[in-house]
């Protein structure tokens, strides 16, 4: 006789059914904009950068001279020519003293490798208009500098002789370039917009882009920024994408090439935007977006630019973690340094560098080439994962260690085949129980790493997680009644409810259709499985 038992596990989901607006989130996802590029062409050009993960985001140039402090004030960084409303004149002469003597590209590549990182985007030229490099349509370029050496042609070589992909932050905002539309508005006076002619200033921007993408090799990422200004749209943001696919047709393109982002969230709200990712900026999705690229970009204080006197800097173990939760959201993390004058990292900047090294050297499988957790979400920690033969590797990353030797996995039905720590050289197998819906891992009383320590799941086939029911409930503002409709994907269940905030047990009425709510109260759902 077919035994059936019934375990009684499942995760309660609730839903307080109160006098509140009720919630529609929504968010497009973003795609490259059409180039007749198939699915499998698209997912083979952006495949280095989603295996990568990790970048290091450079933002230097003359601001770097001021560092930050000007009339007085010490809070700038590279917006200073803006927001101290200085004079164009007055900041082309930074030009005469830019001469990083101690700037030495291969320490900055060496020092990106070892943290871990496999690219740099560097900013060929900001929103201040200087060209850190040779260009031959500007004179407003490091070659007009004491230093004349081309900084992005020393960074291409050291990129290539170390394997680490060379991209390009560069502004379409331009301060500097005559026929750029529209003027700072402090500057107006001093810089009539009259005679300034957009179709010229774009001609020049693209002439650069020329020189970038001809003269220095393979480029991985054209990363563009300073897009939204009125006279900017999307049509010239797809015109730009299309130039610059027509010049490196591998390269990968941001999605600030368009005029679709909806602010520092990062995500495009067209549906067919151009750019191949999203851009978040300072900041990390809630969670990720299936089937979108994106990527965070962050400072490691409160500076793009350098700024001597800021020394609000993250710590290492923030970072680490920072880097765990974007990768368990399926994004990539650009972590931003900015050089001094001298062409030095701060030394803060390199210390954390460094101690990211550390644990990348021993946990980076964990982050490259993985994908979103399998998990909603997890009370300790993140969690990647990783398709492997016969499976998937689930990475299973721990901020807060277990004191008690039980690391509890709720909702993974799946058993694993085997358990060990990522950092664990001989990779001993670590035994587990079951505990109703949740796997329960021995592990060692001391955390092998104090700011994340993976432990690695195998598992056979696709992982088997258990999801709470889904309350479906369009509004929750109601007189008489509410009828609630409650569903789980979950196979070989029924579902329990309670209307008093109890946890539904065996004798709890059963989910067998919409269920009618007549006043304020708490809709607690459980599911409740059998072993077929
Ligand atoms: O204005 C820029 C800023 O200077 C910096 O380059 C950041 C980095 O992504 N982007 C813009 C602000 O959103």
């Amino acid at each position: 006789m077919n035994k059936s038992t019934v375990r009684f596990f499942g995760l309660p989901a609730v839903l307080a059914l109160t006098f509140s607006m009720a919630l529609t989130i929504s968010a497009e996802a973003t795609r490259s904009v059409g180039t007749l590029e198939t699915k499998a062409q698209h997912d083979a050009r952006m495949q280095w950068w989603r295996d990568a993960r990790f970048g290091l985001f450079i933002h230097w140039g003359l601001y770097a001279i001021p560092a930050g402090e000007w009339g007085g004030q010490t809070n700038y960084g590279e917006w200073i020519r803006n927001n101290a409303q200085i004079p164009l004149k007055t900041y082309d002469k930074f030009a005469a003293r830019f001469n990083p003597v101690k700037f030495d590209a291969a320490a900055w590549v060496k020092m990106a490798k070892d943290a871990g990182m496999k690219y740099i985007v560097i900013t060929s030229k900001h929103h201040d208009g200087f060209a850190i490099f040779d260009s031959k349509v500007s004179d407003f370029d490091v070659m007009a500098t004491p230093f004349k050496r081309d900084i992005l042609k020393e960074l291409a070589t050291a990129c290539r002789k170390e394997g680490i992909k060379l991209c390009f932050y560069h502004s379409i905002m331009d301060w500097h370039h005559p026929d750029y539309l529209p003027r700072r508005s402090w500057e107006v006076k001093d810089r009539p917009e009259a005679g300034a002619n957009l179709e010229r200033y774009i001609a020049y921007m693209k002439a650069q882009l020329k020189e970038l993408l001809t003269d220095y090799g393979d480029i991985g990422v054209l990363w563009f920024d300073g897009e939204w200004e009125n006279t900017w749209t999307e049509a010239r943001g797809r015109d730009l994408y299309a130039y610059v696919r027509s010049l490196q047709p591998k390269i990968i393109i941001n999605n600030r090439v368009g005029a679709s982002r909806t602010g520092m969230e990062g995500f495009s709200a067209a549906k067919e935007s151009a750019g191949d990712f999203g851009t978040p900026e300072q900041t990390i999705p809630a969670t990720g977006l299936a089937g979108v690229d994106w990527e965070t970009c962050m400072t490691m204080n409160d500076n793009w630019g350098y700024n001597k006197n800021d020394r609000a800097w993250k710590t290492s173990r923030d970072l680490i973690q920072k880097l765990a939760d974007i990768a368990s959201k399926g994004g990539n993390f650009l972590l931003n340094v900015g050089p001094t004058s001298e062409g030095l990292f701060p030394g803060p900047g390199v210390e954390r560098l460094a101690a990211i090294g550390r644990w990348m050297k021993a946990n980076g499988e964990s982050i490259y080439g993985t994908q979103a957790s399998p998990f909603k979400n997890l009370a300790w920690g993140r969690a990647t994962q990783k398709a492997v033969v016969g499976g998937v590797r689930i990475y299973l990353h721990v901020f807060d260690w277990p004191k008690d030797g039980k690391l509890v996995v709720p909702g993974l039905l799946s058993d694993p085949r085997r358990a060990c720590l990522l950092a664990d050289a001989g990779k001993a197998p670590l035994s587990w129980t079951r505990s109703e819906d949740a796997v329960v891992l021995k592990i060692p009383v001391a955390a092998p790493d104090i700011d994340d320590s993976v432990v690695v799941l195998e598992i056979a086939g696709r992982p088997d997680i258990s999801e709470p029911p889904v309350i479906k409930s369009d509004l929750d503002i109601f007189t008489d009644f509410i009828d609630v409709d409650v569903a789980s994907a979950q196979a070989n269940v029924e579902i329990r409810y309670t209307l008093d905030g109890s946890v539904p047990m065996v004798g709890s009425p059963l989910v067998k259709g919409p269920v009618r709510v007549t006043g304020t109260t708490v809709l607690t759902t459980r599911y409740l499985w059998r072993t077929p």
